[in-house]
């Protein structure tokens, strides 16, 4: 018999892939955390029942969170990343050569251990390049204290429910657009606007607060329910939709590896919303979470699942 992974069901959705093999499972000090080789994707990281990240398309969800923010800054040479315990993202950092520190903030040692484990090509040695660290702590309170200016903050969380919620927080991105340099931005994944909305309405609503200048985008994460996914860029200084094609085109043919997603057309292309996402941002100035018929009337292409 086939046996199938899914997610709890988003907004009444879901997807799911056939198990080849299960490989590891655990329940550490933050959350359940599964190894899992599903047919399509290949080996997975599992963690609070949600899929994170796989061998197969790691690239297409850590190209926009790393490339579109680090090519927005013109020079970027320190960059932090909160969570990315997979090592996918640092990985990402690292391939550009201006960066000369990469610090990560993991709370959870396990997620980077059976990362190391069993899936060691997402950080691809990544975690012994000379210009990395790693820090398990709490990101919240690492950013609340530390003196050190980031040209680039990513935040690689899981959905802001449990402990990532305190991500989404004001006190976290308060903290956090302090722990920016002169001309710094951050990054952040912001869910789906598909299966989503309110998750994506929250996090979007915290960065206007936070943040003069804020920019979400979208691209396919097909291993994420509903595949649209999101991204949001905020910044005191920089407008990551305005970038100086031509440097960023040189820079690209620098990178030691070719990229699989990203393209200076892909980011232009990536800050273009959809009109009913546009009409769903205009709901993200509010405290409340909207209600389904504002969903509805905000033209949201699923409306019947939103409950
Ligand atoms: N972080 C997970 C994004 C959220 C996925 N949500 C979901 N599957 N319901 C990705 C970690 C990869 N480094």
């Amino acid at each position: 018999m086939d046996e199938w992974f899914a997610e709890p069901p988003f907004a009444g959705l879901q997807q799911r892939y056939r198990i080849l093999e299960r490989l590891y499972a655990e329940t550490t000090r933050w959350q359940s955390l599964e190894i899992l080789d599903l047919e399509g994707p290949g080996r997975s990281l599992i963690l609070a029942g949600t899929l994170q990240t796989s061998l197969n398309e790691e690239f297409t969800y850590h190209e926009p969170l790393v490339h579109v923010p680090l090519f927005a800054h013109p020079n970027p040479h320190r960059v932090l990343v909160v969570g990315g315990g997979d090592g996918g993202a640092l990985r990402h950092v690292l391939l550009h050569p201006s960066v000369d520190r990469a610090l990560e903030v993991e709370i959870d040692p396990s997620v980077v251990e059976a990362s190391r484990r069993f899936l060691p090509e997402i950080s691809g040695g990544a975690y012994t390049d000379p210009r990395a660290e790693l820090k398990i702590d709490d990101g919240a309170r690492f950013l609340a204290e530390t003196d050190e200016r980031f040209d680039v903050i990513l935040v690689d969380s899981t959905d802001p429910v449990g402990p990532a919620a305190a991500l989404i927080s004001d006190g976290f991105l308060h903290s956090a657009s302090r722990g920016l340099a002169p001309g710094g931005l951050m990054a952040m994944q912001s869910g789906s606007p598909i299966s989503q909305p309110r998750e994506w309405l929250a996090t979007v609503g915290a960065f206007k607060r936070a943040f003069r200048i804020v920019k979400p985008y979208l691209g396919y994460v097909p291993i994420y329910p509903a595949m649209l996914w999101s991204w949001v860029i905020g910044s005191d200084e920089v407008d990551p939709t305005r970038f100086d094609e031509v440097s960023v085109r040189t820079r690209l043919e620098g990178l030691p590896e070719p990229l699989r997603v990203y393209t200076p057309a892909m980011q232009r292309a990536a800050f273009a919303l959809p009109r009913f996402v546009q009409s769903l941002l205009e709901l993200s100035d509010r405290d409340q979470p909207p209600t389904r018929a504002e969903l509805r009337s905000a033209g949201h292409p699923l409306p019947g699942v939103l409950d």
